[in-house]
């Protein structure tokens, strides 16, 4: 393994963003899967102040709710039932002066029936009602009531692919760039198979879930149910990350060649990196992972990146310090900055990243009861790279740069202008606003 391999040996939470608790109730210590431990993630190295899952109990997953509600007849279409307007009792001939009873019916699926939907709070922070009210041909795709955009594609680096219910025909099985046999728990290194190995494969999952689950009834619902996803496998099952393997992954996820691998059928506009490499000793980006950076942004695809969670300074983080990406930091449900999130100039803006006891609900196969409640920067970034990806859906010229505009101009202010007492602690230009920005984009004919 190479040098900068040494660097990434740090936890692999670290390294991945993930916060370690991903059961984030109160006494709500998951069941981890049979031969597995709790996460707890970190070897020796700066144990960032990251909040710890409370004391173990037998887990009782807070959600009251079923994740995988009753059986549905499989081939239902997740239309919303209210939407699909029921062939409206015809309208009588003459033209009602009076306003019909039910009002420019709000977007049907924006008020989605999955029974962790009202656990999901930080949608509901980000204003994704909103949003999704505004773009109604995104969630009729289905009813097929109206024109079906484009579906844009997100390409996700990280644990691998997982075949999630919730993406159920939007998700691709990528390409496998973790070169280390002995780190890749697959028996071999690179190959065309991306599948997550070991306990850390539910990252790359929930990660893609939150960007685009379906809006189905069933489990949670994700920012751009329309989103199609790449899982790309950079992590091994330490959950650690080479440089080398994420600068490919990432010319890869875009389109470009990388030598000795097979070109990528669905290139990416929005790539999502919850995850950090190269962070011993925190000298900056690494000159690989930054050419891959603006290698990608000349391509025309928005790289959005975790900025981690070491309650440290992002700049020295390969690729949060990177030029040219768009860093996220986590905010909490009232917009200030978790202890455990990176700050500092290279953060762009922050989105709901969850607070021990306080997490990102979310839909994960291996999770107790069908789901999970991780927290961490992990969480933030994706809230990002989803609501991304929805602007291109309705603007789909939009350039890296123009979206980036759009994302950090529209953020909701931090209450009194500031994330953190410490004026240098700061996150970026304001919470994600994705009504605001869905708006914003709405309103410009810029990347139609
Ligand atoms: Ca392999
Ligand atoms: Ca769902």
């Amino acid at each position: 393994m190479k040098a900068t391999a040494f660097l990434t040996l740090p936890l692999l939470c670290a390294a991945l963003l993930c916060g370690e608790g991903w059961a984030v109730k109160p006494g709500d210590i998951p069941a981890l899967p049979p031969g597995q431990s709790v996460p707890a993630p970190k070897p020796p190295a700066p144990k960032p102040p990251e909040p710890r899952p409370p004391a173990p109990k037998p887990p009782a997953p807070t959600p009251p709710k079923p994740i995988i509600p009753a059986p549905k007849p499989p081939v239902q279409p997740s239309s919303p039932p209210e939407i699909v307007p029921t062939a409206p009792p015809r309208p009588q001939p003459a033209p009602p002066l009076l306003p019909l009873p039910n009002p420019p019916a709000p977007p049907a699926a924006s008020r989605p029936s999955d029974p962790l939907y009202p656990q999901q709070w930080s949608l509901n922070t980000i204003g994704m009602t909103q949003a999704w009210a505004q773009t109604p041909q995104l969630l009729n795709r289905l009813s097929k009531t109206l024109p079906i955009p484009a579906p844009i594609t997100v390409a996700v680096l990280d644990t691998g692919f997982i075949n999630s219910p919730e993406l159920a025909g939007r998700v691709v099985n990528g390409y496998d760039f973790v070169h280390d046999p002995a780190r890749a728990g697959d028996g071999d290194g690179r190959d065309t198979d991306a599948s997550g190995v070991g306990q850390y494969a539910y990252h790359g999952e929930v990660v893609a879930n939150i960007i685009a689950a379906a809006h189905d009834g069933q489990g949670m619902v994700g920012i751009n149910p329309t989103a199609r996803i790449v899982g790309v496998r950079v992590a091994g099952t330490d959950g650690l990350i080479d440089p080398q393997d994420l600068a490919d992954g990432l010319r890869w996820a875009a389109g470009m060649t990388v030598a000795g691998v097979p070109g990528n059928p669905n290139p990416a506009k929005v790539l999502n990196l919850s995850l950090f490499a190269d962070f011993i000793p925190l000298t900056g980006c690494d000159a690989r992972i930054q050419q891959a950076i603006d290698a990608v942004n000349a391509k025309g695809a928005l790289i959005v990146v975790g900025a981690a969670n070491d309650g440290a300074d992002a700049t020295g983080y390969s690729p949060a310090g990177c030029r040219g990406v768009l860093t996220v930091t986590s905010a909490t449900q009232q917009g200030t900055r978790p202890e455990y999130a990176n700050w500092g100039r290279s953060v762009g803006i922050a989105a709901p990243g969850g607070e021990t006891g306080h997490g990102i609900v979310v839909s994960s196969l291996s999770g107790p009861g069908g789901m999970r409640a991780p927290e961490g920067t992990s969480m933030a970034a994706p809230h990002v790279a989803g609501v991304a990806s929805l602007l291109l859906s309705v603007r789909p010229r939009l350039t890296p740069a123009q979206l980036r505009s759009l994302l950090t101009r529209t953020a909701t202010p931090f209450p009194g202008g500031q994330c953190d007492p410490v004026a240098a602690h700061t996150c970026g230009s304001g919470t994600l606003n994705a009504a605001a920005a869905v708006r914003a984009a709405l309103a410009s004919s810029v990347g139609k």
